[in-house]
């Protein structure tokens, strides 16, 4: 079987790891295709670093510190310091020695010409995460959230300092993934979805990950007419995102913080199954409603088994939508 999922960063990668274990279990002949965001690289120090893309390698690949969902276990932090002791900021981006080689080894790679995408199937080369991990674009793509502050009204700023440096706390305006416009999808996105039996969207945020990833003209209509099932998992539970502030972004884009509104906000255009937590299985009427079949499963990845068991009911439900006439 030949899975596709879009994915973000923490949420993404948990789910992948568990989604490696269900299929390992059962069928054995699956292989998994990842369309990585890119929309939260940033530039620092010269070097280009790709938080998501990293997070779903070091997380398959047994190198992340799993605790924070992102870098290196086992990290130290002698470069950072010296940087700020030569003055060099931004000190509120937590870089680890460990780290900073991978950056250096895609910053050099990318000096040298090869796109983003080989870059990644290089770095994954070492890693083995047991998926095929492709960015959804080698062009540059950043998001920039647009908000109020106190001190300087409104200003557009790095989606990293938005998130990391401010905590998402003040609220955004707009989010804008700067260059998406003028962004293809990366060599063999097109043709994965194309080839899928399943398209996944993992409780990655809805906004700036798996949102980012539609915005690559071609790759929202591509999977709107892949003619394979298209289920997603509601990274919102109970009203309140599982982890990070996926409220946050989803509030400027205008949608409640809901898991009937972010299938909503996904539409059934592009949806056919929606899984929501058993908290939330009062929203299933209004999901159905929606035209995109609805189940309440347990949504919380508290541990690997947790997440296998979420990513079996979600090739479960696309088996129940499969050959259903496409909305
Ligand atoms: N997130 C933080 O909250 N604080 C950090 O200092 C931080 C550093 C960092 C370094 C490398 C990297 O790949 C990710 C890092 N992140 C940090 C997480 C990052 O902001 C998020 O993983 C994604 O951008 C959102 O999914």
């Amino acid at each position: 079987m030949r899975i596709v999922v879009l994915a973000g960063g923490i949420g993404g990668a948990r789910f992948l790891r568990g989604l490696k274990a269900a299929v390992a279990d059962d069928a054995g002949d699956a292989d998994i295709t990842v369309i990585g965001n890119t929309g939260d690289d940033i530039h620092l120090f010269g070097l280009k670093v790709c938080p998501d893309l990293d997070t779903v390698m070091y997380t398959l690949g047994g190198g992340i510190h799993e605790e924070q969902g992102w870098g290196r276990a086992g990290e130290t932090f002698a470069v950072k310091t010296e940087l700020a002791a030569y003055g060099v900021g931004p000190e509120w981006f937590g870089l680890g020695d460990r780290d900073f080689a991978t950056h250096i080894v895609r910053t050099q790679m990318l000096g040298a010409g090869y796109p983003l995408s080989a870059v990644t199937e290089a770095l994954c080369a070492r890693w083995q995460p047991g998926v095929r991990l492709i960015p959804m674009t080698d062009d540059r793509v950043e998001t920039h959230v647009v908000v109020d502050t106190p001190e300087d009204g409104r200003k557009a700023v790095h989606f990293q300092e938005y998130w990391v440096r401010m905590h998402a706390s003040v609220p955004a305006r707009a989010i804008l993934p700067v260059g998406a416009e003028q962004s293809k999808p990366a060599p063999g996105v097109l043709e994965a979805i194309a080839e899928a039996d399943v398209i996944l969207f993992p409780p990655s945020n809805p906004v700036v990950s798996i949102g980012t990833i539609l915005a690559v003209p071609g790759i929202r209509e591509a999977i709107a007419e892949a003619g394979v099932p298209v289920v997603g998992l509601s990274p919102i539970v109970g009203d309140a995102p599982v982890r990070g502030m996926a409220d946050k972004v989803l509030a400027a884009v205008g949608v409640e913080s809901t898991a009937a509104a972010v299938a909503e906000h996904y539409g059934s255009g592009l949806l056919d199954g929606w899984l929501v937590d058993t908290v939330d299985a009062g929203a299933t009427e209004a999901v159905e409603a929606a035209g995109i079949r609805c189940r309440a499963v347990p949504l919380m990845m508290t541990d690997v088994d947790a997440a296998a068991r979420m990513a079996r009911e979600a090739l479960r439900l696309a088996e129940e939508v499969r050959g259903q006439a496409r909305a």
